[in-house]
């Protein structure tokens, strides 16, 4: 569908003006440069034509109305830490800060939830159930990310094979459509067959259905033990081929992390400090938690063992919380320092777990295929693979001719082992042209008639995940 859109007039801006006030509004483009793109290295800028701040979901109500009527795009933004540039204003228009909508409404001890604004970051939410004996786990590395975004994009992370991803997390919304209508979804209760689930909706929509306004998060008790294995292996296939046979014991990891050493070289230069077992060329990282230091010992001894009929030689479990603090920060880091020293497209498709190992064999040969090395590390314990496909060995110009080959057939790869494009950054604007490698007419159709329901006139972020 080709779109035109109204443009941002002085009349909207005045109107913008008197509902969420002179200074928190942004119209001078030296002043939206960080406005203008994500964490993405390919989604490249654009910058809208009017930066807006609410403070409450009544503005947001009132921005919505006034967009819809003369049909200028919105697109809602947390903290800008996306990497598939799903909050890029591609049309312009409003960009829809949330950023000051950063309040922790309720921690419910009673209930094991917590209330939030979309604005509130990961780390500030982390801190402040903890202060009240409470755990949200959810530990997608980037804590300067807000909620809302960690909603919009179903973020996933490192602590997935015990908790679960961000959906998994939330027991309601507050929305508001882009007619300006608020609907609330779910709510303080762990179990409803009452209609159609629109929190599970809107979770993963990447903005283009509702603006989320006020989350209800599900919480536990914080186990008393976090511990970590870290294995050394030859091999990344050794490493990766360990993982089914760890997640076949009894016990459920709380996350199972898997590196090469191209990646930790960049990390080590990035830290500026050396990680252990410079000699080997592939890691697993297993992040267990609990609150029986005994039975978390018991279940890395036989962890270990595992790891060593795969030919690791030893394994690590740091002593001390700063060791162990250490390590957990360089895994953290990577995206940092990739993006620092090497920035490069990052996949993160997700296969069966079972089929990790089938799937790092093939992207390896697809490697080998183009002649452009592919990196890998991510979360393995839950089938979600991070790949850098580098520009190494030939021409920029080159690698940019062959990048979208080496892409498509990576994910047509995981897609042929029964996996998924996006694990856990969204689609965004990125990875739209490889949509329909996964998703067949007759179900793109049906998504494409409930942004239609929720947005008919197209004005929510348009442009990201498919084009009507
Ligand atoms: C990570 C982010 C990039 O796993 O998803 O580091
Ligand atoms: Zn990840």
């Amino acid at each position: 569908m080709q779109q035109s859109y109204g443009r941002v007039t002085d009349q909207i801006i005045k109107e913008l003006v008197e509902i969420v006030g002179k200074s928190n509004i942004v119209t001078d483009r030296d002043n939206m440069e960080s406005y203008s793109h994500d964490e993405s290295p390919h989604a490249g800028k654009h910058f809208p034509e009017v930066v807006v701040k609410p403070e409450d979901t009544i503005s947001v109500a009132k921005i919505l109305a006034l967009a819809s009527k003369n049909k200028v795009p919105v697109t809602p933004r947390g903290a800008g830490t996306g990497l598939s540039g799903g909050c890029i204003p591609v049309y312009g228009g409003i960009l829809l800060s949330l950023e000051r909508m950063n309040r922790i409404i309720e921690i419910d001890r009673e209930n094991f939830t917590a209330t939030v604004e979309p604005g509130v970051t990961l780390s500030e939410i982390c801190s402040k159930v903890e202060e009240q004996g409470l755990y949200y786990p959810l530990y997608p590395g980037e804590m300067t990310a807000t909620i809302g975004g960690n909603v919009a994009t179903n973020a996933g992370g490192m602590n997935a094979v015990k908790y679960g991803v961000t959906r998994h997390n939330i027991l309601g919304l507050e929305a508001v459509l882009p007619n300006g209508e608020v609907i609330k979804t779910g709510g303080g209760y762990v179990k409803s067959s009452t209609g159609y689930d629109l929190t599970q909706l809107i979770a993963g929509s990447e903005g283009t259905l509702a603006v989320i306004t006020k989350i209800i998060l599900k919480l536990t008790t914080k186990p008393v033990k976090r511990e970590v294995l870290f294995a050394p292996f030859n091999s990344l296939q050794d490493a990766i081929d360990t993982v089914p046979e760890i997640l076949r014991l009894k016990m459920t990891p709380t996350g199972i992390e898997f590196m090469e050493r191209r990646i930790i070289e960049i990390v080590e230069k990035y830290l500026d400090r050396e990680i252990p077992y410079p000699q080997y060329d592939a890691f697993l990282m297993i992040i267990m938690d609990g609150d029986s230091e005994d039975e978390i010992h018991e279940y890395f001894v036989n962890v270990e063992e595992i790891c060593k009929q795969h030919g690791a030689t030893e394994a690590l479990v740091p002593g001390s919380e700063r060791a162990k603090r250490r390590l957990l920060d360089a895994r953290e880091k990577f995206y940092h320092a990739i993006k620092r020293y090497a920035p490069m497209e990052l996949v993160d498709v997700v296969v069966p777990r079972s089929k990790i190992p089938g799937f790092v064999r093939r992207v390896k040969e697809i490697s080998a295929e183009h002649g452009i090395p592919i990196v890998a590390y991510g979360h393995a314990g839950d089938g979600n693979v991070h790949l850098h496909p580098v520009c190494d060995n030939i021409s920029k110009e080159e690698f940019d001719k062959r990048l979208p080959l080496v892409l498509g057939d990576i994910y047509r790869a995981g897609v042929s082992f029964g996996g998924a494009i996006s694990g856990e950054h969204g689609i965004g604007i990125d990875k739209k042209p490889y949509l329909a490698i996964q998703i067949d007419a007759p179900l793109l159709a049906v998504m494409k008639k409930i942004k239609q329901s929720f947005d008919p006139d197209n004005i929510l972020n348009p442009g990201k995940i498919f084009d009507l």
